[in-house]
């Protein structure tokens, strides 16, 4: 009670007067950060079946089939009258800028750590420095249950898929829209590092393992190798993955670590109600500026947002917070895998092959997968059904119940299988 009072008193003092905050220990590594709205591209969206003649001077240019919510249009069109005679086109329901979501990486702070207390039970020669795997009771959960029989689609940056440490669990090569093609290939490395920590293989005497080993991987490429992408890609992304969990009759759970500031986002608003109608699960970053929960996250009717917990079970420094948190992951030093090519993360001094990263970008992944281990062992239960037993399941911290910061608590994997 009394750390978490220190925790939020110290948050409030930052915003009130800008007045210097002592560190809890950690740096943002990765920051997911949007806002700026896109000159120019405006997000349409429109009743099911409705026909929109676009106004003289706007362009349909892309178009989102989300079946009884309508369609979204992706319509060039600038400029104040213009967007006001689109908002009166019959069968519109909404109009709003399409937004850009960039992935900002800080300097590498390389720092030896060695936090595992447990019984080394794998050959993975970097498990002993994945902290992140012990403190959510991993280990045990392992022993009901890796993941089997779920896929957790990785909408990012996209994913190496033929990394020695992925390959055999990546379930297709995806698809790229930013690319626009069938093969989700990771180009600046973020979207990579996440896919290890959900799905690494287990006892491969590579690399590290994932939370869930044998759960399996689709990549869905909605960031480009800047890291930047758009709200409406993002959306292509989810409904994508939420359409292949029904097409090929297989729970799905989205992780999505990443987003923005933006407080009017209807575009990830529907999304996410579209794709939970469609039975997926949908996990978000909380996002890195240490405020307000962002985008797609703060809509926690849909979104899981995760918030990033430090090795000492205190709130990451940079890690968002609010009343949608749903639960804290462990989100500092996340030793993981990064692309086996050269990638723009490499340029921040991240090593190929494997590195540690943080962010709530790093804790999305921990609950994404914790959620999988839970789908695989109650395959009749729905998405909404996981969520809660995975809330319910998880280890109280700061004050008694659900709090802004630890929301419901630190995900526990070995509590949620019931083997703890
Ligand atoms: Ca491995």
């Amino acid at each position: 009670m009394r750390r978490f009072a220190g925790i939020l008193s110290a948050t409030v003092v930052l915003a009130g007067c800008g007045a210097v905050v002592p560190s809890l220990g950690n740096q943002p590594v990765d920051a997911p950060v949007t806002g700026q709205a896109i000159a120019g591209e405006q997000v349409v969206q429109v009743k099911p079946g409705a026909r929109f003649v676009a106004p003289a001077g706007a362009k349909v240019v892309d178009t989102l089939d989300l079946g009884d919510l309508g369609s979204f249009l992706l319509v060039k069109a600038e400029g104040p009258a213009l967007l006001a005679s689109i908002k009166s086109v019959k069968g519109v329901v909404n109009v709003e800028p399409n937004r850009r979501v960039q992935l900002e990486v800080p300097a590498y702070k390389p720092r030896a750590l060695d936090l595992f207390r447990g019984a080394l039970s794998v050959d993975d020669p970097l498990f002993a420095q994945q902290w992140y795997v012990n403190r959510i009771g991993a280990q045990k959960a392992w022993s009901r249950t890796q993941g089997e029989g779920v896929v957790v689609a990785v909408v990012d940056t996209g994913v190496d898929h033929g990394h020695p440490d992925l390959v055999a669990n990546i379930v297709s090569k995806g698809y790229s829209f930013v690319n626009n093609q069938a093969d989700g290939l990771d180009e600046q490395g973020h979207g990579t590092h996440v896919a290890g920590t959900i799905a690494a293989v287990q006892n491969n005497a590579e690399g590290v393992t994932g939370v869930a080993p044998k759960a399996r991987i689709l990549p869905v490429q909605v960031l480009a190798a800047t890291g930047g992408g758009s709200l409406y890609q993002i959306a292509k992304g989810v409904k994508y993955a939420a359409d292949y969990g029904v097409e090929n009759k297989v729970h799905v759970v989205v992780n999505m670590s990443l987003g923005g500031a933006a407080t009017v986002d209807g575009v990830s608003y529907t999304t996410g109600w579209y794709a939970t109608r469609k039975g997926a699960l949908l996990v978000a970053a909380a996002g890195n500026s240490n405020t307000a929960v962002g985008t797609p996250a703060r809509w926690d009717k849909y979104y899981m947002a995760v918030s990033a917990i430090s090795e000492k079970d205190e709130k990451a420094n940079f890690s968002n917070y609010g009343p949608e948190i749903s639960v804290g992951a462990p989100g500092t030093n996340i030793v993981a895998t990064t692309p086996t090519y050269d990638v723009p993360l490499n340029k921040f001094g991240y090593p190929k092959f494997y590195a540690p990263l943080q962010g709530t970008s790093m804790a999305c992944p921990v609950v994404a997968a914790t959620c999988a281990l839970t789908w695989s062992v109650h395959p009749d239960w729905d998405w909404k059904k996981v969520r809660t037993h995975v809330e319910q399941t998880a280890l109280d911290l700061g004050p008694k119940g659900h709090d802004v910061v630890f929301g419901h608590g630190l995900v526990q994997a070995d509590a949620a299988l019931g083997v703890r």
